[in-house]
Protein backbone atom coordinates (compact mmCIF):
# COMPACT_ATOMS: atom_id res chain seq x y z
CA UNK A 1 0.00 0.00 0.00
CA UNK A 2 2.54 2.27 0.89
CA UNK A 3 3.75 1.65 -2.88
CA UNK A 4 0.79 2.81 -4.16
CA UNK A 5 1.07 5.97 -2.02
CA UNK A 6 4.40 6.95 -2.88
CA UNK A 7 3.62 6.04 -6.92
CA UNK A 8 0.54 8.98 -6.51
CA UNK A 9 2.81 11.00 -4.30
CA UNK A 10 3.05 13.18 -7.29
CA UNK A 11 -1.18 13.97 -6.98
CA UNK A 12 -1.38 16.98 -5.03
CA UNK A 13 -4.12 16.15 -2.49
CA UNK A 14 -4.79 19.72 -1.46
CA UNK A 15 -5.90 20.08 -5.16
CA UNK A 16 -7.74 17.03 -5.32
CA UNK A 17 -9.63 18.45 -1.98
CA UNK A 18 -9.98 21.74 -3.09
CA UNK A 19 -11.50 20.62 -6.33
CA UNK A 20 -13.87 18.87 -4.17
CA UNK A 21 -17.53 20.00 -3.42
CA UNK A 22 -20.20 18.93 -1.30
CA UNK A 23 -22.51 17.30 -3.99
CA UNK A 24 -26.26 16.78 -3.91
CA UNK A 25 -28.47 14.06 -6.03
CA UNK A 26 -27.89 15.55 -9.04
CA UNK A 27 -31.12 14.32 -10.49
CA UNK A 28 -34.05 15.86 -12.90
CA UNK A 29 -33.73 19.72 -12.77
CA UNK A 30 -35.02 22.15 -14.55
CA UNK A 31 -36.39 19.82 -17.32
CA UNK A 32 -36.29 22.37 -19.87
CA UNK A 33 -37.92 21.56 -23.20
CA UNK A 34 -35.36 21.92 -26.06
CA UNK A 35 -34.20 24.55 -27.58
CA UNK A 36 -31.48 24.37 -30.34
CA UNK A 37 -30.51 28.00 -29.50
CA UNK A 38 -32.71 31.34 -27.95
CA UNK A 39 -31.68 31.07 -24.43
CA UNK A 40 -29.11 29.00 -23.74
CA UNK A 41 -27.43 25.42 -24.17
CA UNK A 42 -29.93 22.58 -23.49
CA UNK A 43 -27.54 19.96 -22.15
CA UNK A 44 -28.68 16.19 -21.20
CA UNK A 45 -26.69 13.67 -18.82
CA UNK A 46 -27.59 10.31 -19.34
CA UNK A 47 -25.68 8.10 -16.77
CA UNK A 48 -25.55 4.43 -16.63
CA UNK A 49 -28.14 4.03 -14.16
CA UNK A 50 -29.97 6.61 -11.90
CA UNK A 51 -29.38 6.17 -8.26
CA UNK A 52 -25.86 5.38 -8.38
CA UNK A 53 -24.13 7.66 -5.65
CA UNK A 54 -20.97 7.98 -8.56
CA UNK A 55 -23.38 9.34 -10.87
CA UNK A 56 -25.02 11.79 -8.50
CA UNK A 57 -21.65 13.24 -7.97
CA UNK A 58 -20.65 13.48 -11.69
CA UNK A 59 -23.67 14.75 -12.78
CA UNK A 60 -24.10 17.18 -10.04
CA UNK A 61 -20.13 18.65 -11.47
CA UNK A 62 -21.67 18.65 -14.89
CA UNK A 63 -24.85 21.03 -13.79
CA UNK A 64 -22.15 23.60 -12.04
CA UNK A 65 -20.63 23.68 -15.39
CA UNK A 66 -23.78 23.88 -17.33
CA UNK A 67 -25.16 26.51 -14.52
CA UNK A 68 -21.78 28.12 -14.84
CA UNK A 69 -22.53 28.52 -19.01
CA UNK A 70 -25.91 29.81 -18.17
CA UNK A 71 -27.15 26.24 -19.98
CA UNK A 72 -30.18 24.36 -19.41
CA UNK A 73 -29.35 20.97 -17.65
CA UNK A 74 -31.02 17.56 -17.07
CA UNK A 75 -30.54 14.45 -16.05
CA UNK A 76 -32.35 11.38 -17.31
CA UNK A 77 -31.79 7.76 -17.17
CA UNK A 78 -32.92 4.23 -16.47
CA UNK A 79 -32.80 2.55 -13.24
CA UNK A 80 -30.99 -0.61 -14.70
CA UNK A 81 -27.66 0.11 -16.01
CA UNK A 82 -28.96 -1.20 -19.24
CA UNK A 83 -28.21 -0.25 -22.98
CA UNK A 84 -31.99 -0.44 -23.84
CA UNK A 85 -33.22 1.90 -20.83
CA UNK A 86 -31.35 4.60 -22.44
CA UNK A 87 -31.68 4.43 -26.08
CA UNK A 88 -35.29 5.96 -24.99
CA UNK A 89 -33.69 8.72 -23.25
CA UNK A 90 -31.60 9.50 -26.11
CA UNK A 91 -34.02 9.24 -28.48
CA UNK A 92 -36.39 11.19 -26.67
CA UNK A 93 -33.59 14.13 -26.13
CA UNK A 94 -33.54 14.06 -29.95
CA UNK A 95 -36.93 14.82 -30.38
CA UNK A 96 -36.68 17.66 -28.03
CA UNK A 97 -34.04 18.90 -29.97
CA UNK A 98 -31.43 19.02 -27.10
CA UNK A 99 -27.96 20.59 -28.54
CA UNK A 100 -25.92 18.20 -26.74
CA UNK A 101 -26.07 14.76 -24.70
CA UNK A 102 -23.41 13.59 -22.22
CA UNK A 103 -23.90 9.66 -22.34
CA UNK A 104 -21.82 7.34 -19.82
CA UNK A 105 -23.01 4.12 -22.29
CA UNK A 106 -23.53 0.83 -20.96
CA UNK A 107 -22.64 -1.27 -23.89
CA UNK A 108 -20.13 -0.11 -26.77
CA UNK A 109 -22.28 -0.76 -30.07
CA UNK A 110 -25.98 -0.98 -28.98
CA UNK A 111 -26.31 3.15 -28.97
CA UNK A 112 -25.07 3.97 -31.93
CA UNK A 113 -28.23 4.39 -34.28
CA UNK A 114 -29.97 5.90 -31.30
CA UNK A 115 -26.44 8.12 -31.10
CA UNK A 116 -26.51 8.39 -35.12
CA UNK A 117 -29.70 9.94 -35.51
CA UNK A 118 -29.19 12.41 -32.48
CA UNK A 119 -26.08 13.46 -34.92
CA UNK A 120 -28.45 13.82 -37.43
CA UNK A 121 -30.70 16.23 -35.57
CA UNK A 122 -27.36 18.55 -35.20
CA UNK A 123 -26.89 17.19 -31.52
CA UNK A 124 -23.41 16.68 -29.99
CA UNK A 125 -22.83 13.94 -28.34
CA UNK A 126 -20.14 13.67 -25.71
CA UNK A 127 -19.63 9.98 -23.91
CA UNK A 128 -17.73 10.01 -20.60
CA UNK A 129 -17.19 7.27 -17.92
CA UNK A 130 -17.82 4.49 -19.98
CA UNK A 131 -17.27 5.40 -23.62
CA UNK A 132 -18.73 3.63 -27.10
CA UNK A 133 -17.13 2.77 -30.29
CA UNK A 134 -14.73 5.85 -31.25
CA UNK A 135 -16.70 6.26 -34.36
CA UNK A 136 -19.90 6.75 -33.15
CA UNK A 137 -19.84 9.85 -30.60
CA UNK A 138 -17.82 13.32 -31.02
CA UNK A 139 -15.72 13.30 -28.06
CA UNK A 140 -14.58 10.58 -24.88
CA UNK A 141 -13.76 12.57 -21.69
CA UNK A 142 -12.01 10.10 -19.99
CA UNK A 143 -11.66 9.85 -16.23
CA UNK A 144 -7.92 8.67 -16.22
CA UNK A 145 -5.87 6.61 -18.55
CA UNK A 146 -6.80 3.22 -18.74
CA UNK A 147 -3.74 1.54 -17.97
CA UNK A 148 -3.29 3.33 -14.93
CA UNK A 149 -6.58 2.40 -13.36
CA UNK A 150 -5.90 -1.19 -14.29
CA UNK A 151 -2.17 -1.09 -13.05
CA UNK A 152 -3.14 0.44 -9.42
CA UNK A 153 -5.70 -1.85 -8.34
CA UNK A 154 -3.58 -4.74 -9.49
CA UNK A 155 -0.57 -3.25 -7.33
CA UNK A 156 -3.10 -2.53 -4.47
CA UNK A 157 -3.87 -6.51 -4.44
CA UNK A 158 -0.82 -7.19 -4.30
CA UNK A 159 0.37 -5.26 -1.84
CA UNK A 160 -2.81 -6.29 0.30
CA UNK A 161 -2.09 -10.53 -0.16
CA UNK A 162 1.51 -10.36 -0.33
CA UNK A 163 1.61 -11.15 -3.44
CA UNK A 164 0.66 -14.57 -4.06
CA UNK A 165 -2.81 -16.48 -3.82
CA UNK A 166 -6.13 -16.33 -5.85
CA UNK A 167 -8.04 -13.35 -6.82
CA UNK A 168 -11.10 -12.77 -8.60
CA UNK A 169 -13.28 -9.42 -9.54
CA UNK A 170 -16.18 -8.28 -9.29
CA UNK A 171 -17.40 -6.31 -11.75
CA UNK A 172 -20.20 -4.02 -13.10
CA UNK A 173 -22.62 -5.01 -16.12
CA UNK A 174 -20.66 -7.93 -18.45
CA UNK A 175 -21.06 -5.10 -21.41
CA UNK A 176 -19.43 -2.15 -19.89
CA UNK A 177 -16.96 -0.75 -21.95
CA UNK A 178 -15.04 0.71 -19.12
CA UNK A 179 -14.91 -2.56 -16.88
CA UNK A 180 -13.99 -4.51 -19.40
CA UNK A 181 -11.05 -2.58 -20.88
CA UNK A 182 -9.84 -2.05 -17.41
CA UNK A 183 -10.37 -6.03 -16.97
CA UNK A 184 -8.31 -6.94 -19.90
CA UNK A 185 -5.28 -5.16 -18.87
CA UNK A 186 -5.30 -5.60 -15.17
CA UNK A 187 -5.31 -9.34 -16.86
CA UNK A 188 -2.39 -8.07 -19.14
CA UNK A 189 -0.70 -6.67 -15.92
CA UNK A 190 -0.98 -9.68 -13.49
CA UNK A 191 0.34 -11.66 -16.61
CA UNK A 192 3.47 -9.59 -17.16
CA UNK A 193 4.21 -9.01 -13.76
CA UNK A 194 2.81 -11.07 -10.83
CA UNK A 195 3.16 -14.86 -12.00
CA UNK A 196 1.98 -16.09 -8.45
CA UNK A 197 -1.63 -14.32 -8.24
CA UNK A 198 -4.12 -16.16 -10.20
CA UNK A 199 -6.94 -14.60 -11.21
CA UNK A 200 -9.93 -17.68 -10.56
CA UNK A 201 -12.81 -15.79 -11.92
CA UNK A 202 -15.01 -12.56 -12.84
CA UNK A 203 -17.97 -12.30 -12.24
CA UNK A 204 -20.88 -9.13 -12.78
CA UNK A 205 -23.06 -7.54 -10.14
CA UNK A 206 -24.47 -5.21 -13.23
CA UNK A 207 -23.91 -2.47 -10.43
CA UNK A 208 -26.83 -3.12 -8.91
CA UNK A 209 -26.04 -3.30 -4.70
CA UNK A 210 -27.89 -6.29 -3.98
CA UNK A 211 -26.64 -8.71 -7.02
CA UNK A 212 -22.94 -7.03 -6.41
CA UNK A 213 -24.10 -8.37 -2.67
CA UNK A 214 -24.86 -11.77 -3.79
CA UNK A 215 -22.14 -12.42 -6.15
CA UNK A 216 -19.63 -11.46 -3.44
CA UNK A 217 -21.41 -14.79 -1.37
CA UNK A 218 -21.44 -16.61 -3.93
CA UNK A 219 -17.95 -16.10 -4.97
CA UNK A 220 -16.38 -16.65 -1.68
CA UNK A 221 -18.32 -20.15 -1.52
CA UNK A 222 -17.18 -21.52 -5.06
CA UNK A 223 -13.72 -20.25 -4.07
CA UNK A 224 -12.35 -21.19 -0.75
CA UNK A 225 -8.85 -20.48 -1.07
CA UNK A 226 -9.52 -16.51 -2.09
CA UNK A 227 -7.21 -14.33 -1.03
CA UNK A 228 -8.51 -11.19 -2.90
CA UNK A 229 -11.29 -9.46 -4.75
CA UNK A 230 -10.89 -6.83 -6.98
CA UNK A 231 -14.09 -4.50 -7.87
CA UNK A 232 -13.38 -2.06 -10.54
CA UNK A 233 -16.98 -0.14 -9.98
CA UNK A 234 -18.30 1.72 -6.73
CA UNK A 235 -21.42 -0.02 -6.79
CA UNK A 236 -19.48 -3.82 -6.49
CA UNK A 237 -17.02 -2.46 -3.92
CA UNK A 238 -19.37 -1.20 -1.91
CA UNK A 239 -21.52 -3.94 -1.82
CA UNK A 240 -18.46 -6.37 -1.37
CA UNK A 241 -17.51 -4.39 1.68
CA UNK A 242 -20.73 -4.63 3.41
CA UNK A 243 -20.86 -8.71 2.87
CA UNK A 244 -16.89 -8.77 4.00
CA UNK A 245 -17.76 -6.25 6.60
CA UNK A 246 -19.83 -8.77 8.76
CA UNK A 247 -18.17 -12.16 7.24
CA UNK A 248 -15.94 -14.55 8.86
CA UNK A 249 -13.58 -13.52 5.59
CA UNK A 250 -13.59 -9.95 7.16
CA UNK A 251 -9.99 -9.52 6.95
CA UNK A 252 -8.66 -12.40 5.34
CA UNK A 253 -10.26 -11.55 1.90
CA UNK A 254 -8.88 -8.38 0.61
CA UNK A 255 -10.98 -6.16 -1.09
CA UNK A 256 -10.05 -3.43 -3.31
CA UNK A 257 -10.83 -1.43 -6.80
CA UNK A 258 -12.54 1.72 -7.64
CA UNK A 259 -15.03 3.38 -4.85
CA UNK A 260 -15.83 6.88 -3.77
CA UNK A 261 -14.38 7.85 -0.11
CA UNK A 262 -18.14 8.31 1.38
CA UNK A 263 -19.30 4.87 0.78
CA UNK A 264 -15.76 2.86 1.40
CA UNK A 265 -15.06 5.42 4.56
CA UNK A 266 -16.84 2.88 7.20
CA UNK A 267 -15.70 0.01 5.62
CA UNK A 268 -11.79 1.06 5.67
CA UNK A 269 -12.64 2.38 9.61
CA UNK A 270 -13.31 -1.03 10.47
CA UNK A 271 -10.71 -2.89 8.85
CA UNK A 272 -12.55 -4.55 5.89
CA UNK A 273 -11.17 -2.69 3.34
CA UNK A 274 -6.72 -0.94 3.25
CA UNK A 275 -6.95 0.95 0.19
CA UNK A 276 -8.87 1.46 -3.27
CA UNK A 277 -8.48 4.11 -6.09
CA UNK A 278 -10.59 6.17 -7.66
CA UNK A 279 -10.39 9.73 -9.84
CA UNK A 280 -12.25 12.78 -8.92
CA UNK A 281 -16.55 12.48 -10.22
CA UNK A 282 -17.02 15.86 -10.18
CA UNK A 283 -14.64 17.33 -12.14
CA UNK A 284 -15.00 14.35 -14.63
CA UNK A 285 -18.53 15.68 -14.99
CA UNK A 286 -17.71 18.81 -15.45
CA UNK A 287 -15.36 18.57 -17.47
CA UNK A 288 -18.20 16.38 -19.74
CA UNK A 289 -20.24 19.54 -19.81
CA UNK A 290 -17.76 22.30 -20.73
CA UNK A 291 -16.12 19.58 -23.57
CA UNK A 292 -20.26 19.56 -24.79
CA UNK A 293 -20.53 23.71 -24.77
CA UNK A 294 -16.97 23.79 -26.58
CA UNK A 295 -18.23 21.31 -29.43
CA UNK A 296 -21.85 23.29 -29.71
CA UNK A 297 -20.33 26.16 -29.60
CA UNK A 298 -17.83 25.30 -32.66
CA UNK A 299 -14.78 25.74 -30.62
CA UNK A 300 -13.61 22.63 -30.92
CA UNK A 301 -13.68 19.29 -33.60
CA UNK A 302 -11.56 16.69 -33.11
CA UNK A 303 -7.39 15.99 -31.91
CA UNK A 304 -5.70 18.71 -31.41
CA UNK A 305 -8.47 21.15 -30.45
CA UNK A 306 -8.07 23.45 -27.21
CA UNK A 307 -10.64 24.75 -25.08
CA UNK A 308 -11.28 26.28 -21.37
CA UNK A 309 -13.29 24.55 -19.48
CA UNK A 310 -14.25 26.29 -16.68
CA UNK A 311 -12.57 26.44 -13.40
CA UNK A 312 -10.10 23.51 -14.70
CA UNK A 313 -8.53 25.48 -17.24
CA UNK A 314 -7.97 24.65 -20.85
CA UNK A 315 -7.82 21.27 -22.29
CA UNK A 316 -6.77 19.21 -25.45
CA UNK A 317 -8.48 16.75 -27.04
CA UNK A 318 -6.01 14.28 -28.16
CA UNK A 319 -6.12 10.98 -30.16
CA UNK A 320 -9.06 9.24 -31.11
CA UNK A 321 -11.64 12.59 -30.26
CA UNK A 322 -10.28 12.08 -26.20
CA UNK A 323 -10.17 14.20 -23.57
CA UNK A 324 -8.31 12.94 -20.46
CA UNK A 325 -9.17 14.33 -17.10
CA UNK A 326 -6.41 13.38 -14.77
CA UNK A 327 -4.78 10.14 -12.81
CA UNK A 328 -6.25 8.03 -10.31
CA UNK A 329 -6.31 8.70 -6.66
CA UNK A 330 -5.22 6.17 -4.38
CA UNK A 331 -7.54 6.10 -0.44
CA UNK A 332 -6.59 4.91 2.52
CA UNK A 333 -7.14 5.13 6.40
CA UNK A 334 -4.55 8.16 6.36
CA UNK A 335 -6.02 10.32 3.43
CA UNK A 336 -10.07 9.10 3.50
CA UNK A 337 -11.39 12.18 6.12
CA UNK A 338 -10.15 14.62 3.63
CA UNK A 339 -12.96 13.82 0.88
CA UNK A 340 -16.58 14.26 1.21
CA UNK A 341 -18.10 12.69 -2.21
C1 LIG B 1 -19.53 2.64 -11.19
C2 LIG B 1 -19.83 2.71 -12.67
C3 LIG B 1 -18.94 3.69 -13.39
C4 LIG B 1 -17.48 3.46 -13.02
C5 LIG B 1 -17.30 3.54 -11.54
C6 LIG B 1 -15.87 3.27 -11.12
O1 LIG B 1 -20.07 3.74 -10.55
O2 LIG B 1 -19.65 1.43 -13.22
O3 LIG B 1 -19.09 3.53 -14.78
O4 LIG B 1 -16.64 4.39 -13.65
O5 LIG B 1 -18.14 2.55 -10.93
Amino acid sequence: MKIQNRRFAGLAVAALVSSLALTACGSDDDGGSGSGGGDGMTVTFIPKNLGNPYFDTSNAGGETAVEEFDGTYEEVGPAEASPDGQVQYINTATQQGRDALVISANDPDALCDAIGEAQDADIKVVTYDADTNPDCRDIFVNQADAEGIARVQVELIADQIGGSGEIAILSAAANATNQNAWIELMEEELEANYPDIELVDVVYGDDDDQKSFDATAALLQSHPDLKGIVSPTTVGIAAAARYLSTSDAKGKVMLTGLGTPNQMREYVKDGTVEAFALWNPEDLGYLAAWTAKALVDGDIEGEGDSFEAGRLGEYTVGADNTVLLGDPFVFNADNIDDFDF
